[in-house]
C-alpha cells in the first residue's frame, strides 16, 4: 500500500533531502568507502585503484548532483532564460580532476585519499577518456560548457550518447589501425540515467496536409524509436552553479507492429526492434568532411527531435504565451549538424501546437543562432532531397515552403539577379537535388557567426557573400577560446602556481585570464624566468616519461620539443612538416663536426588521427613513421633529430604534451583553418608558435605581437593568386629543397613507400599544389631557422614565451561566452545562492 503522506512526514522527507555531503576529510572518506561497498558491491578493504577511481567519482558525483538539482530548481523557480548548445560532439576529456578543481575540493580529496592509502594523481589515470568528438569542434563545445557553468549562465548542452567514441589509433608497421573505443565497458560514473525522461522519435511514414500554404500536417506510420536521457553534471569554477549536459541514447519504441508478432515471427520482430539502438552506436569519425550516410542523418534528427520536445516541455512548466519562447530560449547550432532542429521546432509549432505560420516562423528565427566552423566545400552538408523526403517527409515539405517564401523575398529585393537566387536557394541541383543545410541554418537563424576574425571575413566576403548582402546584420564574429581551467590550471599546475604567486591574487585569474597580463612585467626578471624554465623542464620530464612508457622511445630533455598535433588533413599540412624534417636531416648529413655543433637538437612530435576513409591522410602517417624509422636509427646524426609519431592523440594526452612543448606548429594554408584552438592552449602554456596567417593565429599575433611568433607563408590573397595560376607556372617554380626531399623519398631512403604517397608527391611536382606546399616552403624553412636562432638565445626564447602567456587572456572561452551572451543570446548571468552561505 502506498504510504499516505501527511504534512508531517513530508517535512521529514524534505529536511532529510535538505542536508548536504560534508566537506571534511572523514565525510569524504566515508562516502568513498560507502560507494565501494554499496554501489560497487565490493568489500571495503579489498579494492583496486580502478575501484578507488570509481568510488571517488561517485562520491564527487553526489556533490555535483546536489548542485545540479539546486541550480535547476532555482532556474525553474525564476523562469530563467536559458541557452541550449546543440552539438553532435562533446569532446569532454576526463572528468574527475576537472570536477574536483571546479568545486574547489581537489586538495581535500587528495588528503582524504592519502590518508586511506591512495594517490589522487594515480587515481586520475584510471579514468577512461570520454571522447565523443573528433577534434576542435567537439572540444570547443566542451570548453563552452565549462565557461557557461563558470559564468553562471543557465545553460544546457544537448547531444548524443554514443556507445563508441572516436576510435583509438594504433600504429602497425607504420600504418594507422583503428580500434573501437567502447568507452562504457567499465561503466560511466559521471552520468545519471534518466529512464523517466524519454521521448518518441519518428522516421519515415507518410504525411498528409490540410489547409493552404504550409498547411497543417499529419505525420503517421513509419518507425518510432525512443530517446532516453543521460545527464552529466557540469560544475562551474568558483560558483555553486552546475549545468547539465543531456545526451540521448536510442532504444526500441513502445509501439510495435502487432501484425508481425501475430505472424509467428516473434524472434525476428524482436531483432528488428533492436536495430533502433544502432542510431546512437557510433560517432562518425570525420573531421571537417561530410559523409551523406543515412544513419548520420538519423542521428541528427533523432537528437534534435528529442531535444526540441525536452525544451518545449521545460518552457511549458512556467509559460503559456508562445511569443515569450525566443525571449526565454536561445538555441545555438554547433555547425549545421543539428540544423534540422530549426525545422523540427517549426513543425511542432505548426502541426502540434497549431500556431499560425507567421507566428511560428517568428519564433523559430528568434530562437536559433548558427555557428559555422569551416569554409572547406567538402565539409558543407548537403542532404539528398530523396533521402530527406523518405525519412522526414514533413520536414522536406517545410524546407521547400520556407525556401519559396525566402526566394520570393530575395527576388523582390534583388530584381533580375538570377545568379543570386541560384546561390542562396536551400535546394541545389536539378536531377540529383540536395538540401544545403548551411543555407537552411542561415535563413532560420537570427545570427550567424564565424569562429575567428579572418574566418568571419571570409564568410562575409566569399562563402556566404550573397547572404551577407541580404542580411548584413546577421553576420558576426565570435573568436573561439579555450577553458583556462582544463588547459592551464589542471594540465599545468606548476605554471598555475607560478602565476598565482607572481601576481599575488590567489586564483582569481582562473576566471579572469586578462589578469595574467601582469606577468609580462617579469619577463626579464631572472628569478621569475628561472622558475618558468623549471616549470617547463618539469613538464618535459613528464612527457619524456609518458613517451618512454607508452611508446618505448627514449628522448633527450635538452632538445627543443617541436610539436604538431591535430587531426591529419591535407590543409593542415603535416606533409610540409615531414618534408621539412627530411630537408633538415639531409642538411645535417652534409655537415662537418663543427657545423653540427651549432645545430639545435630537436625532438619532433607529430600526432593526430586520420579519418578511416581518408587515404591520403593515412599515407602521410605512414610517411612520417618511415621517416622516423630512418632518422631515429641513424646513429651518425647522434640524436640531433628524433621523430616521434605521437600515438592516439586525444584530450588526456594533449594535457601532457601541450605544457611540454617549446615550439608549436599551426601551419595550415592561409584561408583554410577556420580558427584552430590548440594554438591558444600552446600559447597559454608557454610554447612559441610557428604558423601561418590563418585562423586564430592572426589574432594571437595581434595580441602577443608578431615578433613573439615565427610567422611565415602566403596570406589569403597570395594563396588565391597562386591557385589561379596554371600547373605549368607552379611546376616551373617548384622549391629546390622540396624537390630534393621528394628525391630522397623516391630513392627509397625512407623504405619502400606505397605508390599512393608517391603519386601524391608526383602531383605536387607537376604543379597541382592546392595546399601551397611549394609556395610556402621557402618561408617555412626560413621561419624554422629563425626558431633555431632564437632557441640558442634562451633568455630571448623564454621572454617571448612569457609574453605569450601574459597576453593570451583574450583566448579564454570565458571571453568568447561573454560575447555570445551579449551579442547573440542576450542573456545575463544568474548567480545562484550557495546553500553553504546560508546559516543552517
Ligand atoms: O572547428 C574548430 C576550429 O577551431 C577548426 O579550425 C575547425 O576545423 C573545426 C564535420 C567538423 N570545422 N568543421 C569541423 C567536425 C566534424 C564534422 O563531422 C566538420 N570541425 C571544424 C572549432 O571552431
Amino acid at each position: 500500500a502506498a504510504l499516505k503522506v501527511s504534512e508531517g512526514t513530508r517535512e521529514n522527507l524534505w529536511s532529510l533531502m535538505n542536508s548536504y555531503q560534508g566537506r571534511d576529510s572523514r565525510s569524504i572518506q566515508r562516502s568513498i568507502v560507502n560507494h565501494v561497498e554499496y554501489t560497487l558491491g565490493l568489500t571495503r578493504f579489498n579494492f583496486k585503484d580502478f575501484n578507488a577511481y570509481q568510488a571517488t567519482s561517485y562520491s564527487v558525483r553526489d556533490r555535483l548532483i546536489e548542485q545540479l538539482n539546486d541550480s535547476n530548481e532555482y532556474f525553474n523557480s525564476q523562469n530563467s532564460k536559458r541557452v541550449y548548445y546543440l552539438s553532435l560532439e562533446f569532446l569532454l576529456g576526463r572528468m574527475l580532476q576537472n570536477s574536483l578543481v571546479n568545486i574547489d575540493m581537489e586538495k581535500k580529496y587528495k588528503d582524504a585519499l592519502t590518508d586511506i592509502g591512495f594517490k589522487l594523481e594515480e587515481i586520475y589515470e584510471e579514468e577512461v577518456d570520454p571522447a565523443l568528438g573528433n577534434g576542435g569542434l567537439g572540444r570547443l563545445a566542451a570548453c563552452f560548457l565549462d565557461s557557461m557553468a563558470t559564468l553562471d549562465i543557465p545553460a544546457m548542452g544537448y547531444g548524443i550518447r554514443y556507445d563508441y567514441g572516436i576510435f583509438k589509433q594504433q600504429i602497425q608497421d607504420g600504418y594507422q589501425v583503428e580500434q573501437p573505443d567502447y568507452w562504457l565497458a567499465k561503466g560511466n560514473p559521471w552520468e545519471i540515467e534518466r529512464p523517466d525522461v524519454a521521448y518518441p522519435v519518428r522516421f519515415g511514414g507518410t504525411f498528409t496536409k490540410s489547409g493552404s500554404g504550409c498547411g497543417v500536417g499529419r505525420w503517421e506510420g513509419g518507425e518510432v524509436v525512443m530517446a532516453i536521457a543521460y545527464d552529466t553534471p557540469v560544475p562551474g569554477f568558483n560558483t555553486y552553479n552546475t549545468n547539465r549536459l543531456r545526451l540521448w541514447r536510442s532504444r526500441p519504441g513502445n509501439e510495435f507492429d502487432l501484425q508481425k508478432f501475430n505472424d509467428g515471427q516473434y524472434d525476428k520482430s524482436i531483432m528488428e526492434r533492436q536495430r533502433a539502438e544502432y542510431i546512437t552506436s557510433v560517432l562518425y569519425p570525420n573531421d571537417s568532411t561530410w559523409e551523406g550516410k543515412q544513419l548520420r542523418l538519423k542521428q541528427q534528427y533523432f537528437f534534435c527531435c528529442a531535444t526540441i520536445q525536452d525544451i518545449i516541455k521545460r518552457f511549458k512548466l512556467n509559460n503559456t504565451n508562445w511569443n515569450d519562447f525566443p525571449k526565454l530560449n536561445q538555441i545555438q547550432l554547433n555547425d549545421t549538424h543539428p540544423a534540422i532542429a530549426a525545422i523540427e521546432l517549426l513543425r511542432v509549432l505548426l502541426d502540434v501546437e497549431r500556431l499560425p505560420y507567421d507566428q511560428a516562423w517568428m519564433i523559430v528565427t528568434g530562437t536559433f543562432g548558427y555557428t559555422n566552423h569551416t569554409v572547406l566545400p567538402e565539409a558543407l552538408e548537403k542532404w539528398s532531397v530523396n533521402m530527406l523526403q523518405s525519412l522526414l517527409p514533413r520536414h522536406m515539405d517545410l524546407i521547400f515552403f520556407i525556401n519559396q517564401i525566402f526566394l520570393e523575398e530575395v527576388k523582390r529585393r534583388f530584381p533580375g539577379d538570377g545568379r543570386r537566387l541560384e546561390v542562396v536557394s536551400m535546394i541545389e541541383g536539378w536531377e540529383d537535388k540536395r538540401v544545403r543545410m548551411a543555407n537552411v541554418a542561415i535563413v532560420c537563424s537570427h545570427h550567424v557567426n564565424g569562429v575567428a576574425a579572418l574566418h568571419t571575413q571570409i564568410l562575409k566576403a566569399s562563402v556566404f557573400k550573397d547572404f551577407y548582402e541580404i542580411f548584413p546584420d546577421k553576420f558576426l564574429n565570435m573568436t573561439n577560446g579555450v577553458t583556462p581551467r582544463r588547459w592551464l590550471y589542471c594540465c599545468n599546475p606548476g605554471l598555475a602556481q607560478l602565476i598565482s604567486d607572481t601576481i599575488n591574487n590567489d586564483d582569481d585569474w582562473v576566471t579572469d585570464m586578462r589578469m595574467v597580463e601582469e606577468i609580462a612585467a617579469y619577463a626579464d626578471e631572472q628569478g621569475f624566468v628561472d622558475k618558468f624554465k623549471q616549470v617547463k623542464v618539469d613538464c618535459k620530464k613528464q612527457l619524456q616519461h609518458y613517451i618512454e612508457k607508452t611508446q618505448g622511445i627514449h628522448i633527450r630533455l635538452d632538445a627543443m620539443y617541436d610539436v604538431l598535433v591535430k587531426r591529419i588533413h591535407e590543409y593542415k599540412r603535416q606533409l610540409m612538416d615531414i618534408l621539412y624534417i627530411i630537408h633538415r636531416y639531409l642538411q645535417i648529413l652534409g655537415m662537418n663536426e663543427e657545423q653540427r655543433r651549432n645545430v639545435v637538437p630537436r625532438v619532433v612530435f607529430i600526432g593526430g588521427k586520420a579519418a578511416p576513409g581518408y587515404k591520403d591522410a593515412k599515407g602521410f602517417i605512414k610517411l612520417i613513421n618511415s621517416v622516423a624509422d630512418r632518422i631515429n636509427n641513424d646513429k651518425s646524426i647522434n640524436d640531433l633529430i628524433k621523430v616521434v609519431f605521437f600515438k592516439n592523440y586525444c584530450v588526456s594526452n594533449a594535457q601532457i604534451i601541450i605544457p611540454a612543448a617549446d615550439l608549436s606548429q599551426h601551419i595550415s594554408t592561409a584561408g583554410t583553418e577556420a580558427s584552430g584552438t590548440s594554438n591558444m592552449k600552446f600559447t597559454m602554456n608557454g610554447a612559441l608558435i610557428i604558423g601561418t596567417m590563418d585562423g586564430a593565429n592572426v589574432e594571437i599575433a595581434q595580441e602577443i605581437g608578431k615578433e613573439n611568433m615565427f610567422v611565415f607563408g602566403a596570406d589569403v590573397h597570395e594563396v588565391d593568386r597562386y591557385r589561379a595560376q596554371t600547373d605549368e607556372y607552379r611546376k616551373g617554380r617548384l622549391d629546390g629543397r622540396l624537390r630534393n626531399a621528394f628525391r630522397a623519398i623516391y630513392e627509397g631512403k625512407f623504405g619502400a613507400l606505397n605508390d599512393d604517397i608517391k603519386g601524391y608527391l608526383n602531383r605536387i611536382e607537376a604543379g597541382s599544389d592546392h595546399y601551397c606546399l611549394s609556395l610556402d616552403f621557402a618561408s617555412y624553412v626560413e621561419a624554422q631557422e629563425r626558431a633555431d636562432r632564437t632557441y640558442r638565445d634562451q633568455a630571448l626564447w623564454n621572454k617571448m614565451a612569457i609574453i605569450g602567456i601574459a597576453k593570451s587572456g583574450k583566448f579564454s572561452s570565458d571571453r568568447t561566452i561573454q560575447e555570445y551572451c551579449a551579442q547573440i543570446w542576450k542573456i545575463t548571468p544568474k548567480r545562484i545562492p550557495n546553500p553553504a552561505d546560508k546559516p543552517q
